[in-house]
């Protein structure tokens, strides 16, 4: 089963882990290095199934990226939370206020003026990826020119895009963790693409990830008319936090459940025409949701 592989990887984290102390203070267990190889060629999604995840949210935030959008108003207006804790502890700690998560995002929905002040995390995934600022003053729209590059020339090697902007960095509230995306096409006329990722919260992150990136691939396949082939995943920093160990040993002894498939309803123009309504899941059946606080 295409999950076992991340639940060997949860085994391997909780086995051989290096225990470690890091930004956020809450400690982690640490793996370096690791890969794991989906086929979707089947039409399936990597929506893991022995937690409940929520698939919708993962492909909102991945069409919240290729809006160019920074602003956490945007997914709050599609009802995604995810991102709230890290601009609202930024509010906290500059304006000394209590304020409560829900109070927060009621302003930031409310007002406009507030949340461009306070909702803002900088020059994130959306702005590297379709606004990479150049030196010149050029602005660089990275995913229409890999969706023209796989189009145009398939056999290149230099089909990725990448959001490590390194002098852009210090502006952002967190330097992207997914950063960069290559792809390839096979010459059975499948698209394949690996993700790499330097920094993995694998309990939360994680599952996320995979749905975010797969939905990705999924579009700019349709777009270049190529059929699916492998999503691979790599990763850096691959981690438990220290209080999520008891949910990740309920995962991992949890039987996963056939994997449900994607299927887009409607082919956009562009890879800017996608909404959330033409994302259908089918056959998602899994074990029950798994709570844990997201380290800030
Ligand atoms: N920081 C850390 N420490 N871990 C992360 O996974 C992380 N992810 C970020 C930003 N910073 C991060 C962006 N992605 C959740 C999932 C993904 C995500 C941020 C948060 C999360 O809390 N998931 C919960 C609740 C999901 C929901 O309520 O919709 C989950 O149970 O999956
Ligand atoms: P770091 O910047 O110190 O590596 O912290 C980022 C944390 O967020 C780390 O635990 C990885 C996690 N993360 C994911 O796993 N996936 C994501 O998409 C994002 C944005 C963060």
């Amino acid at each position: 089963h295409p999950e076992a592989q991340y639940l060997d990887l949860i085994e391997r984290i909780l086995g051989t882990g290096d225990r470690r102390v890091d930004r956020t203070g809450v400690g982690t267990m640490s793996v370096f290095g690791a890969m794991l190889r989906f086929d979707l060629s089947d039409g399936t999604i990597p929506v893991l199934t022995t937690k409940k995840v929520y698939w919708k949210t993962a492909i909102k935030e991945m069409l919240w990226f290729l809006t160019g959008g920074t602003n956490i108003r945007q997914l709050l207006q599609e009802n995604v939370r995810i991102w709230t804790d890290w601009p609202l502890a930024r509010y906290r700690r500059e304006t000394g206020e209590a304020i409560s998560q829900a109070d927060f995002e009621a302003r930031v929905l409310a007002d406009e003026a507030f949340a461009a002040r306070w909702g803002e995390l900088g020059p994130v995934y959306g702005k590297q990826w379709r606004r990479w600022l150049g030196a010149d003053g050029r602005e660089h729209d990275q995913i229409t020119e890999v969706i023209r590059l796989i189009r145009d020339n398939p056999g290149s090697r230099r089909m990725l895009f990448h959001g490590w902007n390194v002098p852009e960095l210090p502006g952002m509230a967190l330097p992207p963790c997914h950063m960069v995306y290559q792809f390839h096409v096979h010459s059975s006329g499948r698209l394949n693409m690996l993700m790499f990722q330097r920094s993995g919260d694998a309990l939360l992150g994680l599952p996320f990830n995979f749905v975010g990136a797969a939905a990705l691939q999924a579009m700019v396949a349709q777009q270049t008319g190529l059929a699916l082939g492998e999503f691979i995943w790599m990763g850096g920093d691959v981690h438990l936090y220290l209080n999520h160990l008891d949910q990740a040993r309920t995962q991992a002894g949890r039987e996963p459940k056939p994997l449900p498939k994607l299927t887009l309803g409607r082919r956009p123009e562009t890879i800017d025409g996608y909404r959330i309504e033409d994302f259908e899941v089918t056959g998602y059946e899994s074990h029950p949701a798994i709570v844990a606080d997201v380290a800030v």
